[in-house]
């Protein structure tokens, strides 16, 4: 496989989405000196074909030297009563000290008082291991995934239905599909490499149907040649209108209903009073949308659908999942070329937590804990007597335990849960109560870190070996491209160590082995215990992807490849061989609007963004596209409250409040808002899962992160300050720290970079009283200047102070403060675009006071390889009237790297308005 590779280059996978991209990572120098200096897509993987979106090609921006020390833990770090600083430890006293808490703590309260919640960036062997501690050793099926954020509608769906819970189809099926059916996913933003691939299916099969179901007009919705614009909440009444449809004009496979599935009569019972006009009604959608998706997935086909978040995070997450499978089963779209329902997986492992049932409800292998033999078979594997019956807390109740104080000791590891999951007020007040909380991250600063009394270091990709599997049950090799730094190690090793101190102080635990040499040896344990199951993978060693390259499972001993489709005899996993259907009646939303709380809040992704950000918050130049936290609301439910565009409003649900700025968003219907999941207290004071909700889906219970009611006013703080500035790279971690310590008790509070080749930082702060003099001069601080050396013009009284400081005919740094009346906010927005866009200065006077330039919103940057933005594009069709997308594209090179602003930039250029009308 590594013919092609030079010395300093290994292969690895982008240890971002599900899509899985194969990446090549270039380093140099020797030992703890040696970095990362490039990262390109492999032209070898199956997965990419040598492309990455905006995350994978800046890749090498994450790991700049003088990025990677400060963001990085890399010692273990205890403290030993809650007020105490943290104290660095050996990591053989951090770990002799946390298994002597978890024994003691067992031993008094038993294994159900302990927990693990684990994550999706994790590799399967460190997964593995993890699930291997938990079970085995602790005794508790208290091990759970962020997983439950995500997949575990997914997992139920498929398990429903055909049996196990595995995507049936693969990305080649783009290639090979007549119908592409995305529902609750924008894949344009969430998994852009799929969407190029979807592109140049379109350009080689111009009658290709492309159907997207979205409450928000998205990117991916941009491309479709039918949107459908339900109400949030609403897909199984349209998934249920749709067969309704099918049934009526006689577009069901009865051959393949008979032949291959059970259930079929009591769903057709259940859709009998779904007529397209009622679920025209409780979707919001035009009846004929709802019969031309019918025809289009039932004739139009091979039909494909991809789906994820908006079908996953919901209350009735697995009824979504298993109405849209049904569809499928109905139309025998199943098993064959270019047809199937493939779920999106959202992290880069999210499968391999599946496959080794590193979840509250599975078992290694698709196994279930509450089945004995299944029990007995893994617990055989492990040289262990038996392995827990009690069931295992999934995420949310999990949390919900450690606050009631039933788990009094908690092991993260991978994941952020004060950000990520919901109603985080909640949670940081479980983890506050908590007697024991152990955070195994990589990187410093996260909204959970505060809440940690033992940290440990973790080593993360690049430093990292292993297997990932992606979301078309292909299975990668992860490569380690550097040495940890400082203490780091990796994840598996450290559950192992940790497992193998627990062992001694449990000796009925004593059985199991934690001695592997690396984690191939983990992998070859774990491959043991998928033999003769669906997912075996027991021919699969890593032997064969060093030599093959990635493969798909199944892969059993004696196969030369792995299988690309499943089911394509239509035969199902379960005890008859038959899919199944469910028949479960739509639903609403748990939390519907009422007179206080009207809006709709929906969440979900940007582009540039990787959840909480401590990897691509590293790079300024992935903030660009999204510079800042926003609530949006439809231009004319802005124009109705009487909001103008960027003022700060307060946000508020049953369980919290945040404020934010509030922006007009043409994606969105009246009566809806949203505001992206990345915006945690990293950036923003409060952060966004204050407002969202635990309503679980009653079977695979995860939450229902994209819908909560909400109330918006405007918000009473107004006093006002805005500095922003830039820094030497060397000092870009340092002043973010300092920037974050001036939130203090602000009632809104923000701090985000900017930049390019060069960085900064914009802090933003609102108060119901006046900042004094104090604040300010430690802001100026932060960002590393002498308020003794500024230019400053002031009004005492009035407590309106402008700090400024140029250098080399250019702005470099700017403090506003102010009541926050008009005309101050305008003066901050102009000098904020000054130093942003590194502008020639020509007259302070002109950016000073009302009588300042009119203002131009300030540019956001939508091609993020080549920097080109939205005013240089909408600039250039304005001048030249060129509507001709490729034209625009030679003249500005904008979406001719990565690809992932496509869409966006297309949308531009159609929409500009042209004042020359010569070519227009
Ligand atoms: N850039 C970027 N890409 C990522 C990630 C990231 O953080 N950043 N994270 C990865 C992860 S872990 C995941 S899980 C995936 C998520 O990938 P997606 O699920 O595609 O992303 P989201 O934006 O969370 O949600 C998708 C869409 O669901 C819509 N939606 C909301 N409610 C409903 C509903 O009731 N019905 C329907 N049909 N749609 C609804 C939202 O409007 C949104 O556009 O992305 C992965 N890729
Ligand atoms: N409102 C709202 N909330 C959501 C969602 C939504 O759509 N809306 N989506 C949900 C979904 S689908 C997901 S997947 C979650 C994601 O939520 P989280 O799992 O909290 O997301 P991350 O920020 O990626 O957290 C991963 C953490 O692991 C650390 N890390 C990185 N590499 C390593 C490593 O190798 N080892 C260790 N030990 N640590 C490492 C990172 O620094 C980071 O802090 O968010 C969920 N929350
Ligand atoms: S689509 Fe982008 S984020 Fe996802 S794996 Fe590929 S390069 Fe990484
Ligand atoms: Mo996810």
């Amino acid at each position: 496989m590594d013919a092609t590779l030079s010395d300093d280059e290994v292969r690895s996978t982008c240890p971002y989405c599900g899509v899985g991209c194969g990446t090549i990572v270039r380093t140099q120098g020797e030992g703890e000196a040696r970095r990362v200096v490039e990262v390109r897509g492999d032209p070898q993987h199956p997965a990419n074909f040598g492309r990455l979106c905006t995350k994978g090609a800046t890749l090498a921006k994450t790991q700049r030297v003088e990025l990677v020390r400060p963001g990085r833990l890399l010692s273990p770090m205890l403290r030993t009563a809650r007020d105490a600083p943290r104290g660095r430890l050996a990591w053989d006293d951090a770990l002799d000290h946390a298994a002597t808490r978890f024994a003691d703590c067992i031993a008094a309260h038993g294994p159900d008082s302990v927990a693990f919640y684990v994550s999706g960036q994790l590799l399967t062997e460190d997964y593995y291991v993890f699930n291997k501690l938990a079970r085995a050793v602790a005794g508790t099926n208290n091990v759970d995934s962020n997983s439950r954020l995500c997949m575990s509608s997914a997992v139920a769906g498929y398990r429903r239905t055909l049996g196990a819970d595995a995507p049936p189809a693969c990305y080649e099926d783009i290639d090979l599909a007549g119908c592409l059916f995305f529902a609750g996913s924008n894949a344009a933003w969430a998994h852009p490499v799929l969407m190029r691939r979807v592109e140049d299916a379109r350009r080689a099969r111009p009658d290709l149907k492309l159907v997207v179901v979205d409450p928000r007009r998205t990117d991916t919705a941009e491309l479709a040649d039918l949107h459908l614009a339900i109400l949030p909440g609403t897909d199984v009444a349209l998934f249920h209108a749709m067969l309704h449809a099918m049934l009526w004009e006689g577009w069901v496979d009865r051959a393949y209903i008979d032949a291959h599935t059970e259930g079929f009569e009591a769903l057709r019972a259940a859709v009998r009073d779904c007529t397209p006009a009622w679920a025209a009604e409780v979707c919001g959608v035009p009846v004929e949308s709802i019969l031309t998706a019918a025809r289009w997935f039932a004739t139009a086909g091979p039909t494909l659908s991809l789906y994820c978040q908006g079908l996953n995070q919901s209350s009735s997450g697995t009824a979504k999942n298993a109405a849209l499978i049904g569809l499928h089963l109905a139309t025998g779209q199943i098993g064959r070329p270019g047809a199937g329902p493939l779920s999106l997986t959202g992290q880069p492992n999210a499968m391999g937590g599946r496959e080794t049932g590193t979840m509250a409800n599975l078992l290694p292998g698709h196994r279930d804990p509450s089945n004995a033999a299944d029990r007995d078979a893994v617990a055989r594997h492990w040289g262990v007597d038996s392995l827990p019956a009690a069931p295992g807390l999934t995420a949310v109740e999990l949390f919900e335990a450690v606050g009631a104080g039933r788990v009094r000791c908690v092991w993260i590891a991978c994941t952020n849960p004060v950000q990520s999951l919901p109603d985080t007020e909640a949670v940081a007040a479980a983890l506050a109560r908590a007697e024991f909380v152990v955070l195994q991250e990589a990187y410093a600063g996260t909204a959970t870190e505060p809440f940690a009394d033992l940290l440990l270091p973790a080593s993360t990709w690049p430093e990292k070996s292993g297997t990932v599997t992606n979301s078309e049950r292909r299975v990668s090799r992860v490569r380690a491209a550097l040495p940890a730094p400082g203490e780091a190690r990796a994840d598996w090793a450290i559950a192992a160590d940790f497992a193998l101190r627990l062992q001694v102080r449990r000796p009925a635990a004593r059985g199991a082995r934690f001695d592997w040499d690396g984690p191939g040896a983990v992998w070859d344990e774990w491959r043991g215990l998928t033999a003769g199951r669906d997912l075996d993978l027991s021919g699969l060693s890593w032997d064969v992807l060093e030599r093959d390259g990635p493969q798909q499972w199944p892969y059993p001993a004696g196969a030369s490849a792995g299988r690309a489709r499943l089911y394509e005899d239509g035969r199902f996993p379960t005890a008859d061989g038959r899919a199944r259907f469910a028949a479960e009646p739509w639903r609403a939303v748990a939390e519907a609007p009422d007179a206080r709380r009207p809006l709709r809040l929906l969440t979900g992704r940007t582009r540039d963004a990787w959840h909480g950000g401590s990897r691509t918050g590293l790079v300024p130049q992935l903030f660009a596209h999204d510079p800042e936290p926003s609530l949006q609301l439809a231009p004319a439910e802005l124009e109705r409250r009487g909001f103008v565009d960027g003022e700060l409003v307060e946000v508020a649900s049953r369980r919290g409040a945040l404020t934010l700025p509030v922006r007009g968003s043409g994606t969105l219907r009246a009566g809806q808002a949203f505001v992206s999941m990345h915006w945690g207290p990293e950036w923003v004071s409060g952060g966004v899962n204050r407002l969202t909700l635990g309503a679980l889906d009653p079977v695979s219970k995860q939450p229902e992160l994209k819908h909560a009611a909400i109330s918006v006013r405007r918000a009473a703080l107004p006093y006002r300050l805005t500095a922003v500035g830039r820094v030497a790279p060397q000092h870009h971690a340092a002043a973010r720290e300092a920037l974050r310590a001036c939130f203090g008790a602000a009632g809104h509070a923000s701090c985000l970079p900017f930049g390019r080749e060069e960085s900064g930082w914009t802090l933003r702060l609102a108060s119901d009283e006046p900042f004094g003099e104090a604040l300010p001069q430690a802001v100026a601080a932060a960002f590393g200047r002498d308020p003794g050396t500024l230019l400053r013009y002031e009004d005492r009284r009035r407590g309106r102070l402008r700090w400024l400081a140029a250098e080399g005919g250019r702005l470099d740094f700017a403090l506003v403060a102010g009541d926050g009346g008009e005309a101050d906010e305008a003066e901050a927005r102009r000098l904020q675009a000054t130093v942003v866009e590194a502008t020639p200065l020509r007259s302070l006077a002109a950016l000073l006071g009302p009588a300042g330039a009119a203002d131009t919103p300030r540019a956001r940057t939508v091609c993020s390889c080549v920097g080109v933005t939205d005013r240089q594009i909408l600039g250039f069709v304005a001048r030249t009237g060129e509507r001709r997308l490729d034209a625009v594209q030679a003249a500005l090179s904008c979406g001719t790297g990565c690809g992932s602003c496509r869409i966006e930039v297309a949308r531009l250029v159609a929409e500009a308005p042209v004042a020359d009308t010569r070519t227009a």
